[in-house]
């Protein structure tokens, strides 16, 4: 195996032997995170255990639960809606022990020495996929030669950039997974996306050699799958089980800059409680890719069922309104 900044081509690939399980890292261990940065550097992703306790695990998902349990309208909170199969949130929303996922010094530590760089939590988002018979979401590299996130960004990722471990993609698991996992192509990180992020942009020979690398990231509740975001990664696809997950995607700041896709919603009850290091990858002072009013997450604003929802919200409480209105008028007679 080729080490994260040199290039591997298809046929070395395709020589490999058939790719070994993920590798599982026991935190409580007292496991040195080099082992984990080069097991990053050589294969490209890698499963953290235990880094969480119970009692966080389960505050969490209690407060996921209730936040998932209705949808964001008028001000309630909950969930935000994009396409069909999946409910989605930004998890700093949750407020409270979230933030010990989102922002783990440790994982920071991993990925800052693995990326020689300081990183920024660029994205994050809380999804629960529900089963479908057909995939909706295909394998691809998050990084590609010319990638940016927006037209506003002048600087557009060169091929010398793809050398950098310019973003690792992060999975957290709500609950044991099985089937619908995180999968990541053993090592396809070294390839550098040569034809681009999507898979349909290689030819046969090349979409074999990337696929016959996939590795399923089965793994517990409260693993951590840390990831190269240069590589072919996923979903497992169509699955028969829900999943509930937590993606995170931090960014390397040498080389994207202080940047964020859109800034995060921080409780202002919760801020006091994070060290400089925190606050610095949270993204203070950063600057934001995209206007937050029209990223990919405010999509629902085009679907025509938010329209007819304006207009029963601008209706609501009309009864109260026009009593209201009588009363006064009655009251001048
Ligand atoms: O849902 C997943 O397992 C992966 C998602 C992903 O790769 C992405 O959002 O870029
Ligand atoms: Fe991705």
């Amino acid at each position: 195996m080729v080490s994260s900044d040199s290039t591997t081509t298809f046929d070395r690939l395709a020589e490999l032997p058939k790719p070994k399980p993920a590798a599982v890292i026991d935190m409580r261990d007292g496991t040195s995170l080099q082992s984990v940065i080069e097991i990053l550097r050589t294969r490209g992703f890698c499963i953290l255990r235990n880094l969480f306790d119970d009692v966080m695990l389960d505050e969490v998902t209690a407060q996921a639960n209730r936040f998932l349990a209705q949808s964001a309208v008028a001000g309630v909170p909950g969930y935000w809606k994009v396409d069909h199969p999946k409910i989605i949130l930004n998890p700093f929303v949750l407020g409270g022990r979230v933030l010990d996922i989102l922002l783990d010094e440790r994982v920071i530590s991993i990925i800052e020495s693995l990326m020689e760089s300081e990183c920024i939590l660029a994205e994050t988002i809380l999804k629960q996929d529900y089963a479908t018979t057909y995939p909706y979401f295909a394998i691809h590299s998050d990084f590609a030669e010319g990638w940016s996130k927006s037209d506003k960004i002048e600087h557009k990722l060169a091929k010398e950039d793809m050398r950098q471990v310019i973003g690792i993609g992060g999975a957290f698991y709500f609950h044991d997974t099985e089937e619908g996992s995180f999968t990541f192509c053993d090592g396809t990180h070294t390839l550098m996306s040569p034809h681009g992020q999507t898979l349909t942009g290689y030819n046969k020979e090349q979409q074999r050699a990337i696929l016959a690398r996939k590795v399923a990231c089965t793994g517990h509740r409260g693993d951590l799958v840390l990831f190269d975001d240069r590589g072919f990664h996923g979903p497992d696809f169509p699955s028969s089980a829900d999943r509930r997950i937590i993606l995170l995607d931090y960014y390397r700041v040498d080389t994207i800059g202080r940047l964020q896709v859109t800034p995060m919603p921080i409780w202002s009850t919760d801020i006091a409680t994070l060290s400089p290091t925190q606050l610095r990858v949270a993204g203070v002072g950063a600057e934001s890719m995209l206007d937050p009013l029209e990223n990919a997450q405010t999509r629902f604003k085009k679907n025509r069922i938010y329209s007819l929802l304006q207009w029963g919200i601008r209706h609501a409480y009309i009864k109260d309104h026009l009593k209201n209105k009588l009363k006064h008028r009655l009251g001048r007679l």
